[in-house]
């Protein structure tokens, strides 16, 4: 991270102060992060709340903030849906708007939870990313026998004219295609050999992005990814055939507004120069960017609370000034709300040895906010104070009014 990382240094120095006060909290009193979050720690002292929120300061720095959400607890629990007020100026369900939520049946539709959310969400003025209309995975039972290389292109056509068409004119952004890419499937195009490739062909992208646009014009269409954020040579490969296909849909006029970097950090792992220059990359070709699922697994670092929670912030903080002075980024949500319910604690390839639920987000599982809430809302401060000395437009639509 050569150029970021004196930044993030100095930026570190700034927000020291915050993370210096919890920990000689914790050690004064006992009552920092300590043991298990069971027993229920935050930040003493740190106001969230009102001009405090993340989506005040993300506001303040022309930026949109929100978490993916459970729509079930969003229903059930008055504390999380408090949260969620509190803090987002722009949400996503984790997975009531994917085909396997919204296709009990081939030809069937169940809206009940996703309209559910369209109407919280408007009724608070926050605004909605929709997540997603064609992916590999969350494919309904029915799908592997049911479809075929004679109706998956018209299935996928009328899904998305029927799902974009319902919410047309109240999302913010839809994801269109998600994870489309997959080096390793070895096709010279870098495409990922999925279902959708295999019945429909490599212009079912293309397809799905003219389909959106047309079923709702107003919704910034966007092209989703993870494993593009590290410095390593995996990294590197995939973010040039992401970009690679990413160009070859705008050359053919292709409704495209927006790249999200998923953002599913590995704590010790290094982000830097080339990630950005991908951004800036993405900026050159009209794109605007969101960090949309952003997280950190936490899985190699110690057992001991205040370690994790402390370098868990620090990764947030230098990940995010990495990315935040390039002004084509525009939103940035976790992947989840607290760390209670995130899905790092789902599956053995994710578990800690130690066998302790891991701390990958902003607040605990008491909703309470860690450390890498203050870090997080440092770097959009730090965004707000670069942008008033160096005023560069976004390149596509602005920012729609908050
Ligand atoms: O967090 C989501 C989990 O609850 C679901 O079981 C899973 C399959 O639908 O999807 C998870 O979310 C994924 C997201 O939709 C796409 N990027 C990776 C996310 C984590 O796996």
């Amino acid at each position: 991270m050569s150029e970021t990382h004196s930044f993030s240094r100095r930026e570190l120095l700034q927000g020291a102060s915050m993370l210096a006060a919890t920990t000689a909290m914790t050690a004064l009193t006992g009552c920092g992060p300590k043991r298990s979050s069971s027993s229920g720690h935050g930040l003493p002292g740190v106001d969230v709340s009102g001009s405090h929120s993340l989506k005040a300061h993300a506001m303040d720095a022309r930026m949109l903030f929100g978490f993916a959400v459970n729509t079930q607890k969003l229903r059930d629990d008055a504390a999380y849906r408090a949260l969620v007020e509190q803090q987002c100026s722009i949400i996503v369900a984790e997975n009531a708007m994917k085909w396997q939520a919204l296709r009990p049946a081939i030809d069937q539709f169940s809206f009940a939870d996703a309209d559910a959310l369209v109407e919280f969400a408007a009724s608070r003025h926050i605004r909605l990313r929709g997540h997603n209309l064609c992916w590999h995975e969350a494919l309904p039972e029915w799908f592997a026998k049911q479809v075929t290389a004679v109706n998956a292109r018209q299935l996928l056509r009328d899904h998305i004219r029927t799902v974009a068409g319902r919410y047309a004119g109240r999302m913010h952004s839809w994801d269109v295609v998600n994870e489309a890419i997959d080096v390793k499937d070895g096709r010279p195009d870098g495409l990922r050999n999925t279902p959708w490739l295999q019945l429909i062909g490599t212009d079912y992208i293309e397809m799905a992005f003219r389909v959106a646009r047309d079923a709702d014009p107003s919704a910034l269409l966007t092209y989703n990814e993870y494993g593009i954020e590290q410095e390593t040579q995996d990294a590197a490969m995939k973010r040039a055939a992401v970009l690679l296909m990413l160009r070859r849909l705008k050359q053919r006029n292709v409704p495209l507004d927006a790249v999200g970097i998923q953002s599913h950090l590995q704590a010790q792992s290094a982000y830097g120069t080339g990630l950005q220059r991908f951004v800036r990359d993405c900026r050159e070709i009209g794109l605007e960017v969101f960090l949309t699922e952003m997280d950190v697994n936490d899985r190699t670092l110690p057992s001991d609370i205040a370690t994790r929670d402390i370098t868990v912030a620090r990764l947030y903080r230098s990940y995010l000034d990495l990315l935040l002075p390039e002004r084509n980024v525009t939103a940035v949500l976790t992947w989840g709300v607290s760390d209670a319910g995130t899905w790092l604690n789902n599956g053995k390839d994710r578990a800690r040895e130690d066998g302790l639920p891991q701390r990958p987000l902003l607040f605990d599982d008491h909703l309470r906010a860690k450390p890498a809430f203050v870090a997080v809302r440092e770097t959009f401060d730090a965004r707000r104070q670069a942008g008033a000395l160096r005023s560069t437009p976004t390149p596509q639509k602005p920012l729609p009014k908050l």
